[in-house]
């Protein structure tokens, strides 16, 4: 058995996303991004959509990009991808292929493409940034942001408390497409989210990662609280790490000490407005923590393994708690 020093230390660290480029501070993206390329290594070729991640690496004449790389439209990131798969399936070339987009172009105007990608079983993974708005246009509402933030399109104010509607259960959706991996992962658990895109790169076929990638400008927290804030989505139970295997959950990662959903709420303010002394704020955080509770209940994820173990080691910890469906 390895040691948690040696298998850190054989963690590959391959940099296929420089430093130099013209994010936020703190900006999650960023650093999901650099995670997953850490774990891609070199031998890929990317479709990235339209959005912050594509405007913030490649402003002309600069590229931070250590891979081949492809602009698609905010639209389409898996439709081209999946052509640079076939291609390079034709060519007779061992690349594998990853789609990039955030959440808008992921659960809103990209799905037709990602759909019909899973569907006709392209070897692509698509990854897509949740930082739950439309940040790159300046914060309007995406069909990921959460029930009751506010973002430009959907104000706090007397009309309504945020958003009106449910974030999306993106992953429902993905399973329904019984592709051979799909998972959700987040910037807080690093090595969790490496070893799901090893994961995700092995399987032979279509496979999906939804990372959660705070927003520090769109959400209203300091830049310093970037990990802090992903980890309490995590640990509130609003933000379950999990894994699909051909639509079925073969794994959660629990939670040790969960934390109430307010933990989380009052560090963003975007959700500022749910911290009033007044009853529809109390009514909106009870909704919420009724989400967080359910989730923990329908993934099972309240658990006595450690769930900050951030190593390799973890996942043989993790995988003892695991549930199968
Ligand atoms: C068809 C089309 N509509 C609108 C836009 C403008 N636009 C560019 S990026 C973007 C939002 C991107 O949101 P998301 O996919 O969540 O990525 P983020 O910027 O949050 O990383 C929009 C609306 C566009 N480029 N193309
Ligand atoms: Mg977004």
């Amino acid at each position: 058995m390895n040691t948690l020093h040696d298998l850190r230390a054989s963690q590959p660290r391959f940099q296929g996303l420089e430093s130099g480029h013209r994010a936020c501070q703190g900006c999650g993206q960023a650093l999901a991004a650099r995670l997953t390329l850490e774990a891609a290594g070199p031998n890929v070729a990317l479709a990235n959509a339209t959005g912050c991640l594509e405007v913030f690496t490649t402003t002309w004449p600069d590229s931070a990009w250590r891979v081949p790389w492809l602009h698609s439209v905010f639209a389409n990131a898996a439709a081209v991808a999946a052509g640079m798969e076939a291609a390079l399936k034709m060519q007779g070339k061992d690349i594998k292929v990853l789609a990039l987009a955030g959440d808008g172009g992921t659960f809103d105007i990209g799905f037709q493409a990602l759909s019909g990608m899973l569907e006709r079983g392209h070897n692509v993974l698509f990854v897509c940034y949740d930082n739950e708005a439309y940040m790159n246009t300046g914060v309007q509402r995406s069909s990921s942001t959460p029930h009751a933030a506010a973002t430009t399109t959907s104000p706090a104010g007397i009309a309504r408390m945020g958003k009106r509607h449910l974030k999306k259960d993106i992953l429902s959706i993905i399973a329904a497409h019984h592709i051979p991996y799909a998972a959700t992962a987040s910037v807080a658990y690093a090595a969790d989210l490496r070893k799901k895109v090893r994961r995700a790169l092995q399987v032979d076929g279509p496979s999906f990662l939804q990372i959660h990638s705070p927003c520090p400008l769109g959400w209203g927290h300091g830049s310093e609280l970037s990990v802090e804030v992903a980890r309490l989505a995590v640990q509130t139970g609003l933000f379950p790490l999990i894994e699909l295997e051909l639509g079925a959950l073969v794994g959660a990662m629990p939670i040790r000490e969960i934390h109430p959903v307010t933990d989380y709420l009052k560090l963003q303010g975007r959700f500022k407005h749910l911290f009033a002394d007044d009853a529809r704020a109390r009514e909106e955080l009870a909704h919420l923590q009724a989400l967080a509770d359910h989730n923990i209940e329908v993934y099972g994820l309240q658990g006595k393994a450690p769930d900050t173990l951030d190593s390799e080691g973890a996942d043989s910890v993790r995988r003892g708690g695991l549930r199968s469906a």
